[in-house]
């Protein structure tokens, strides 16, 4: 297939709500959508989940925009891709990046599946028609109010609740919850904030029965959470320390992490998301699927990543009206009962709202070869 246009949109949404991390709180979402056409006519979407500032990693919607229009788009233009995993391997000998890379990737995934009429989630050899799934909640420093929050959405069927910690909101945070919600499924997720020296505290957290801790330790770290590992009762699943299949591979083999969680931009796209997803199935490591606030397209890039066999925990692909007043595809990502139905429609499954589309871009960009 010959990619010959590609559409980069520089995008605002407000999210209805603050989402506070232990890094920092996001309101305004300023985001990159990328569309690739080819030479039927057949366009396909791929979303960028760099943040406007380098908070979770070191990209940014500007480093994305950089890296897409001055490196990765030439490359597409010049070759002729026969199937999506050559991407990846094209994008190989330019380091880093991931997330810029998988907006490009994203999007050249879904104009294949569509090209070849079948759904993403089939042309990444997904088994499930529908997803289980659970919600992330951001740190709310008035605890009642979490646990109304956290009551709101266990009613509206999540199948499980992750709480953000950090230092000074943990333990006495995730003791009151468990009061309140015995039987709920619940994690903690860190987002780095603590080190080696709070494992004292750490250890106490094995108290509330969490089905995970997540990224606990440094960003960039497997050592210490191999350390740490063993001392705790819960797992720890990673998030932030994994890039590629062979980041996974050395922190199962240290016995850094139990549980991994797939970022597609943070692994450089889906190519390299189902690799980690084979490896950890064959490792007997469950996976599950991570979110970055997308808007609708990313969120469906998740949903069929998450057709998995090996996706066997709850992930943080909550329902659009979780984020969103309006969302800018329709139908918008709907839970009911704690699952997303995968929708049938072919690639990403989803149609453009083209007026929200319109209504929250900033600045459009064109490419043609
Ligand atoms: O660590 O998983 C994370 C949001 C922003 C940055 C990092 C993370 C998160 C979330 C929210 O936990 C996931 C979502 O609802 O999309
Ligand atoms: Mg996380």
């Amino acid at each position: 297939m010959k990619i010959t246009e590609i559409r980069i949109r520089k995008m605002k949404m407000m999210m209805k709500k603050p989402f506070t991390t232990s890094f920092g709180t996001f309101q305004e979402k300023d985001f990159l959508l990328l569309e690739a056409k080819d030479e039927l006519g057949n366009s396909g979407w791929g979303e960028s989940v760099a943040f406007h500032s380098p908070w979770y990693s070191e990209e940014t919607l500007e480093t994305n925009m950089h890296m897409i229009k001055d490196f990765l788009v030439p490359i597409v233009f010049e070759n002729d891709i026969r199937h999506p995993d050559e991407v990846s391997e094209l994008f190989s000998h330019l380091r880093k990046n991931n997330m810029a890379k998988s907006t490009v990737e994203g999007a050249i995934w879904d104009l294949y599946a569509k090209r070849n009429k079948m759904t993403l989630a089939e042309a990444l050899g997904g088994t499930r028609n529908k997803i289980e799934v659970g919600i992330s909640i951001g740190i709310h420093e008035d605890v009642n109010e979490l646990i109304d929050t956290v009551a709101g959405f266990v009613e509206e069927g999540y199948k499980r609740i992750k709480v953000k910690i950090k230092p000074g909101y943990d333990v006495n945070v995730m003791r009151e919850l468990r009061a309140k919600f015995p039987d709920v499924p619940m994690m903690a997720d860190a987002n780095s904030a603590y080190r080696l020296k709070d494992i004292d505290l750490l250890k106490q957290l094995d108290e509330f029965n969490l089905t995970m801790i997540e990224q606990p330790l440094a960003s960039d770290d497997i050592i210490d959470h191999a350390k740490l590992q063993p001392e705790l009762v819960t797992p720890i699943c990673l998030d932030e320390s994994i890039h590629s299949l062979e980041d996974t591979r050395k922190a199962v083999e240290l016995g850094s992490t139990k549980i991994i969680n797939i970022k597609i931009g943070r692994v450089g796209g889906l190519t390299e998301a189902k690799k980690i997803h084979d490896y950890c199935m064959e490792q007997s490591i469950p996976v599950w699927c991570g979110g970055m606030l997308e808007s609708g397209i990313g969120r469906a890039h998740n949903i069929a990543l998450t057709t998995l066999p090996n996706f066997i925990l709850p992930g943080d692909t909550a329902g659009s009206s979780r984020y969103w007043e309006e969302d800018v595809i329709s139908p918008e990502v709907i839970v009911e009962d704690g699952y997303i139905t995968v929708p049938e429609a072919y690639g990403i499954g989803y149609s453009i709202n083209q007026k929200a589309m319109d209504k929250f871009t900033v600045e459009e960009l064109i490419f043609r070869t």
